[in-house]
């Protein structure tokens, strides 16, 4: 009786031994399969149909750097404009110091004055309220966010994103789904342009930094404006966006490209600026610290 019960229970042992051993190994298949999740790989296939070289992606692509930005991307989905304080640009030491960094570049700002006609004061308001006249420049991987964006695209990775971020406060469902259709797009032509870029002026494109949305150097180009807008200022033969004498030329270029003329008045200015940041309380607070430098 010992005997046969002692044979029932070794079975009943076995069994479940048997029964964990399967489960773990299903368990851990499936978590291996979702740690080896490649956010990227569409993306690159897709990158490399456009005319990137495939060894140039793939090597891009599995450098440790490049990661798919979970956290940064949540907040690019809650952002609103409306958020967004510029009140304290005008207050009088950020004038001081913008009054400062427009006598040191002076030459700079008299040079693109001179070539395109654009007020040195609203280049000034811009890059003071763009990035503190280039001491905030971005913390994120331009990169990275833009690759995150882009590979949005693919509805397997909107899955698994939506899964990880789906607790976000203020973010429902409907409204990630339409802001991922729409900016997967847009990322995706301003990631094409950031390696064009990169590659063109031989910088290596894991290491720059920018804003949530991909912006880059003192004057917040984004990408796809580099090419057509960003201006040699230094003339040294390259486009350096963190060099002031270019982001200086280039916010010139652009806002003449887009109908600054010299004598402007304030209606058609607001209009112009309106191109380079679509908030009406940014032009404004441009145009305020514009005049404040001026008085
Ligand atoms: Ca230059």
């Amino acid at each position: 009786m010992i005997c046969i019960w002692s044979a029932r229970t070794l079975i009943e042992y076995v069994t479940r031994c048997l029964f964990l051993a399967v489960w773990l190994l299903i368990f851990n298949s499936s978590a291996m399969a979702a740690n080896e999740f490649n956010y990227f790989e569409s993306l690159q296939e897709r990158l490399i149909s456009d005319g990137f070289d495939r060894d140039m992606i793939t090597n891009l692509y599995s450098r440790p750097e490049v990661t798919f930005e979970t956290r940064g991307i949540s907040a690019y989905f809650v952002y609103r404009e409306s958020k967004v304080r510029y009140d304290h640009y005008s207050e009088q030491l950020q004038i001081k110091r913008a009054k400062k960094y427009l006598a040191k570049h002076l030459s700079a700002f008299d040079e693109a004055e001179k070539t395109y006609g654009v007020d040195k004061e609203v280049i000034t308001a811009i890059i003071l309220v763009e990035t503190q006249l280039g001491k905030l420049l971005g913390s994120r991987s331009i990169m990275n966010t833009l690759s995150t964006m882009a590979a949005l695209s693919d509805p397997q990775v909107r899955e698994a994103l939506w899964l990880q971020i789906s607790n976000t406060p203020d973010l429902t469902r409907e409204r990630f789904e339409e802001k991922a259709a729409r900016k997967s797009q847009w990322s995706y032509r301003e990631l094409k342009a950031y390696l064009m870029h990169a590659f063109t002026e031989g910088f290596d494109p894991v290491k720059i930094n920018g804003s949530f949305a991909g912006a880059m150097g003192i004057a917040q180009f984004m990408p796809s404006n580099i090419e057509p807008l960003a201006r040699d200022g230094n003339n040294d033969g390259k486009i350096d966006l963190f060099d002031d004498a270019d982001a200086i030329a280039s916010i010139a270029y652009y806002l003449k490209k887009h109908g600054w003329r010299p004598g402007i008045d304030r209606q058609q200015a607001e209009k112009v600026i309106y191109h380079y940041n679509h908030s009406k309380r940014y032009v404004e607070a441009v145009l305020k610290i514009s005049d404040l430098l001026k008085g």
